[in-house]
């Protein structure tokens, strides 16, 4: 059978890789929607060599639709989500307005599939730079047990949509022309502070919390815990933008439960992992690069090495698109699981 799906926020960065990853998957579509918030309403998208206009998102656009995918801002699936859910549909949301409610399930289908099936109408897709660590770290805590992570992330400007890649692009293009750089958006719009993205490393992504992380960090910490089904779980994360434009990369430091495990264990559990990519091979130089990992559906992971002090301590690479397992790709994942176990 074939369904009708409303993509939301489908002009914006995710959106669009939404639109590509459908028609990529050869998605049974009977009936597409294009929707958006009313600033971006009118413009015009492909989809499979077929023009559509963009209409504005109203509650009554999603009559007689079976699949919304969510991405056009929390404030957005706040309004419309539960809109779409009363008139039948089952949405998947890429926002973070609904992840750490408790009648929602939190979805990376390598990890937690099963939980789809809890859904109330609503399924909320991860933060980009959550999903790809925990697809990596699951095989890892399925064998041996996780006790603490400690992350550091390199993230691309993508992840803060097409306008931050703008001016990446800018400020670079000023910066070897020797001017002065504008800064007008990052690390976050709507913060009265600005620097430059360019040639520059801003070790922050999101608005602080009260306890000195950012909202980055903190989804990291909780959205790892949820998805893992590990409250007890000790997780630390520091989260940097850095001046490139696709996939995140992080440096994973994990602990074992289990005493006695070699770099060569975890290498073979990637190796069979689904959905990862093994590139480890300090003699031939390799390991992943957001440049390699841009525009593939897998989770990279290389540089695997052992603490050299603490005896159950394993450091990783870990590298992949933000833009398609990070959020068009998981959403995509999680409708195709939805449709094959029947849990519509
Ligand atoms: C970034 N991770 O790179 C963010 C973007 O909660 O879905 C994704 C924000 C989210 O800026």
């Amino acid at each position: 059978s074939t369904y009708n799906v409303a993509v939301v926020g489908a002009t914006g960065a995710v959106g669009q890789k939404m639109l590509e990853t459908l028609e990529d998957r050869n998605f049974p579509i009977n009936q597409l929607k294009l929707l958006s918030s009313s600033r971006s309403a009118g413009k015009k998208v492909s989809f499979k060599g077929t023009e559509y206009t963009v209409e504005e998102a109203v509650p009554e656009s999603f009559d007689n639709i079976h699949i919304a995918l969510f991405s056009a801002g929390g404030s957005v699936s706040k309004k419309f989500a539960p809109e779409a859910v009363k008139r039948g549909a089952v949405v998947i949301d890429n926002t973070s307005a609904y992840r750490m409610a408790e009648d929602v399930p939190l979805v990376v289908p390598e990890v937690n599939e099963a939980d789809i099936q809890n859904h109330k109408g609503i399924i909320a897709n991860p933060n980009c730079s959550t999903i790809q660590m925990v697809a990596a770290l699951e095989p890892v805590k399925n064998a041996l047990g996780i006790s603490r992570i400690i992350v550091s992330t390199y993230q691309a400007v993508s992840g803060a949509g097409n306008e931050a890649a703008n001016e990446l692009r800018e400020q670079s293009q000023a910066f070897l022309n020797g001017e002065e750089l504008e800064a007008n958006l990052l690390p976050v719009k709507g913060e009265s502070k600005h620097y430059p993205i360019a040639f520059n490393a801003l070790p922050q992504i999101d608005v602080f919390q009260e306890n000195g992380y950012t909202f980055e960090e903190m989804k990291m910490i909780n959205e790892t815990k949820k998805i893992m089904h590990s409250p007890e779980l000790h997780v630390a994360a520091t989260c940097v933008r850095l001046p490139f434009f696709t996939s995140h990369a992080e440096s994973v430091y994990v602990e074992v439960e289990q005493a006695g495990v070699t770099v060569e264990e975890i290498k073979k559990l990637m190796d069979h992992a689904p959905g990862i990519v093994l590139q480890d091979d300090p003699a031939t130089q390799t390991y992943p690069t957001p440049l390699d990992a841009a525009e593939k559906k897998d989770v990279f992971v290389g540089r695997i090495r052992k603490d050299l002090d603490h005896e159950n301590g394993f450091h990783l690479w870990v590298v992949s698109d933000n833009l398609l397992k990070g959020a068009a790709w998981n959403s995509v994942q999680i409708a195709e699981r939805l449709i094959a176990n029947q849990w519509l």
